[in-house]
């Protein structure tokens, strides 16, 4: 199954503001802390695949005083076995075009990262924590399993015996120390993650496309390949994105004296 086809996306709540090349995704379901429903994460595809073109870098965000409550329990209680594995199937699809798309999503932060919230946290490329963040997986303590890529991905970021730590005991790390160990790349003041998000997606949209996309969908890959299949991988990307007339302009500036030097 792909993704939710019976579902109609809930597209009053999930708004999108393009900034030049830069695009504002945020879930505005604030009553229910932006939780997930069928809706709601059929909507986030959607506009994901709408985005024009033009966008080179995109930031996610929530609105109200949680980044994402994970997902609606609400409809968790009318699903069987069989439902549950497609449902879980179709969050996949959704989130890994977000992982593996275009353009890098750096993700704002803020309130609950939890469950579900931190699985679609884990699948944007750069993360924002503001010091009101605080991530968990309420999964363990539910009786249920994370659904959403979570035991994919956040093993990646924090290892396999914190993830467990988190949904064995139910351990909530507060901003600092869930940055501290690999859940963001950028820890910020209360209030302050949306513009460090939207000051890191303005920099990276300015990067040829080809690189940034080479380095979304090249870099993971690579780090799951043997050594000497990552080598072969790296050259074939290096080769075409060094190929593009963008990189061969920006080289050219650098040795003209025009392009800009690496600052300390
Ligand atoms: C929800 C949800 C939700 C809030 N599903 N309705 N996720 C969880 O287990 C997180 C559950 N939520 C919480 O622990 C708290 O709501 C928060 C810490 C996120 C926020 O607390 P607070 O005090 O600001 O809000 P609240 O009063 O708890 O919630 C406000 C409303 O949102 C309330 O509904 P209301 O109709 O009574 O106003 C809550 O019921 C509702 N709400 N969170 C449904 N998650 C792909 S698999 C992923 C697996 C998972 O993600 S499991 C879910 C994990």
């Amino acid at each position: 199954m792909a993704r939710l086809p019976h579902v109609i996306p809930s597209l009053d709540e999930v708004q999108v503001d393009i900034r030049g090349a830069i695009a504002i995704v945020r879930l505005c379901r604030p009553k229910k802390r932006n939780a997930i429903n069928d809706g709601l994460i059929a909507a986030i595809a959607q506009r994901f695949d709408e985005l024009p073109e033009t966008v080179h870098a995109v930031v996610l965000h929530g609105e109200g005083d949680h980044f994402c409550a994970g997902l609606d329990l609400g409809e968790l209680k009318d699903r069987d076995a069989a439902e549950g594995l497609h449902h879980s199937r179709s969050w996949y699809y959704v989130l890994r075009d977000i992982e593996q798309g275009r353009r890098p999503v750096v993700a704002a932060l803020h309130g609950a990262v939890v469950g579900g919230g931190l699985e679609l946290a884990t699948a944007c490329h750069i993360r924002v924590a503001d010091d009101s963040t605080f991530f968990a997986l309420p999964e363990g303590s539910r009786g249920i399993f994370v659904g959403g890529g979570g035991s994919v991905r956040v093993p990646k970021l924090i290892g396999a015996h914190r993830m467990l730590d988190m949904m064995l005991t139910g351990r909530v790390y507060k901003a600092a120390e869930g940055v501290s160990i690999g859940m963001a790349q950028y820890h910020v003041p209360t209030g302050e993650a949306l513009a460090k998000a939207i000051d890191l997606a303005e920099r990276i949209a300015q990067n040829a496309p080809m690189t940034n996309y080479a380095l979304i969908n090249g870099l993971p890959r690579i780090a799951e390949q043997p050594a000497d299949h990552g080598f072969l991988t790296e050259s074939l990307l290096a080769g075409i994105a060094q190929a593009a007339p963008e990189a061969k302009a920006r080289v050219r500036a650098f040795l003209d004296g025009t392009g800009p030097k690496v600052k300390a």
